[in-house]
């Protein structure tokens, strides 16, 4: 059986199942969902636009082309893959449903597709009853993945920061992922670690104009339809057989390295005829960024072609991203689960609002929710709020507020001196001085023994 996100989530689940048990809110589904929620793995949603790319993303993260990708809107309902042991749950709202199916994260995710959210549709309401809990029937999500392509609208922001009001407040469970990252300035940039650096540059770019907004994310750049061909076992002998002719002759692999458009005319001009490079351009979109990545020298196979893939296209580190929130599942899904529980008994009138509210101030006094604080500013550390910390002195911290040993960057005493200088409010902002203050005690502690 999966285990669930923790013991604040199965306090949450046990108040979820005492209130069901009330005359008056007898099989409830709501609160069902909310016990189940707390008994699952964390949820994690991706959204986006329409065609960002949401769907490739989620089958490089199952390692099966299970979601419908097309150019075309595709995705019309919220989507959740979970692990098979979680069949059998409290029915959905109306525009979800479930595919019970093993992943490599099925264990400490589950992972949510969702129409776009600028669809025509209507589709979309169901992915906004998720972002922001404000529907009975809708589920929460307590982790967000989103994908941009290029810089976010000013749209993005706004969906971004209903979804943090539900931590009340930046709990550091945003990704902004910068999808499609091969096709970043594909013809303009011809060196490899030149384009490689203005990937990452886009992606951190994205995140402080985000930040300036008041929105606290981390970014990664991710080719998602890199991934999906290197975890879907899409990479033919056909196409090995393509990129070892373009690959064996200096003058196609430099046109390649520019892309499609460039290299079209100087294979018709070798004599083959273009229609034999097909296959190659349906598997790979944009040519010009894997061909600079491929290693010189040495055996090309299917096996070698596809590891190029995977690398170029970034998926693991979102992977290692995930990973992170997951160990903090606990903190997540119980903050969610608690604000759509408060919302929920707003809508049910003053007296059961007041009784709830007490229940859950209570519950949250308990010892098992006594790291949280901790735990949730280390969360914010590994956001860009204080990316100007140098590093050594932010991986001490996070190590430091989540309990793991870790030798502080120099003398304890001058590293608090540091942190310390970042609690006025005035030059950072309430949030990043509240981390340093959170920072600052937890030393002092380690201090003072
Ligand atoms: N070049 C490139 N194209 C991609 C990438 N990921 C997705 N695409 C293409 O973008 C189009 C839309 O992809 P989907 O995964 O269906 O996008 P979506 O966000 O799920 O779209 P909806 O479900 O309609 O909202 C398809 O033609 C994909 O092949 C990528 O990393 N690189
Ligand atoms: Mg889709």
């Amino acid at each position: 059986m999966i285990a669930g996100s923790g013991p604040a989530s199965e306090s949450l689940a046990a108040l979820a199942e005492s209130l069901a048990e009330q005359e008056e809110l007898r099989g409830e589904g709501f609160l069902a969902d909310i016990a189940a929620q707390c008994r699952q793995p964390l949820r994690v949603m991706v959204a986006g636009y329409v065609s960002s790319g949401k769907s490739t993303l989620v089958n490089a993260l199952l390692g099966r082309e299970l979601a419908g990708v097309d150019r075309r809107e595709t995705t019309a309902e919220v989507t959740w893959y979970r692990h098979p042991d979680l069949a059998g749950q409290p029915p959905l709202g109306e525009g979800n449903r479930a595919v019970e199916t093993g992943f490599p994260l099925a264990d400490r995710l589950v992972l949510i597709d969702s129409p776009g959210l600028n669809t025509d549709s209507g589709a979309h309401r169901s992915t906004l009853d998720l972002l922001s809990a404000c529907h009975d029937e809708g589920g929460t999500a307590a982790a967000l993945v989103y994908l941009v392509v290029g810089e976010p609208a000013a749209g993005d922001v706004e969906r971004l920061a209903d979804f943090i009001a539900l931590g009340s407040g930046d709990l550091g469970n945003v990704v902004l992922v910068g999808g499609k990252a091969e096709t970043v300035s594909e013809t303009a940039i011809k060196d490899s670690v030149e384009r490689r650096a203005t990937i990452e540059e886009t992606a951190a770019k994205t995140e402080r104009r985000l930040l300036i907004r008041k929105a606290c994310v981390r970014s990664v750049a991710v080719s998602q339809h890199l991934a999906m061909v290197a975890r879907c076992g899409r990479v033919r002998q056909e196409h090995v057989d393509l990129v070892r002719v373009i690959v064996g002759d200096p003058e196609l692999r430099r046109f390649a390295e520019n892309g499609w458009a460039q290299l079209g005319p100087v294979w018709s001009a070798r004599g083959r005829p273009a229609g034999a490079l097909d296959p190659l351009r349906a598997l790979i979109p944009s040519l010009g960024w894997l061909v600079s990545e491929l290693p010189a020298g040495g055996e090309l196979d299917v096996a070698s072609l596809s590891a190029c893939c995977e690398r170029v296209s970034r998926l693991s580190r979102l992977e290692r991203v995930l990973a992170e929130l997951a160990d903090d599942a606990d903190l997540l899904t119980v903050t969610a689960a608690t604000e759509r529980l408060r919302r929920w008994a707003d809508r049910r009138g003053s007296e059961r609002a007041t009784t709830v509210h007490e229940r859950l101030d209570k519950l949250w006094t308990g010892a098992e929710f006594k790291t949280f604080p901790w735990r949730r500013a280390a969360l914010v550390l590994s956001t860009s709020l204080l990316a100007d910390i140098p590093v050594a002195d932010r991986d001490w911290a996070i190590a430091l507020l989540r309990g793991e040993p870790h030798d502080p960057p120099g003398p304890l005493t001058a590293v608090i001196q540091r942190w310390r200088r970042r609690t006025d409010s005035g030059t950072r902002g309430v949030l990043a001085a509240d981390v340093a203050r959170t920072v600052v005690t937890a030393a002092v502690r380690q201090l003072t023994g």
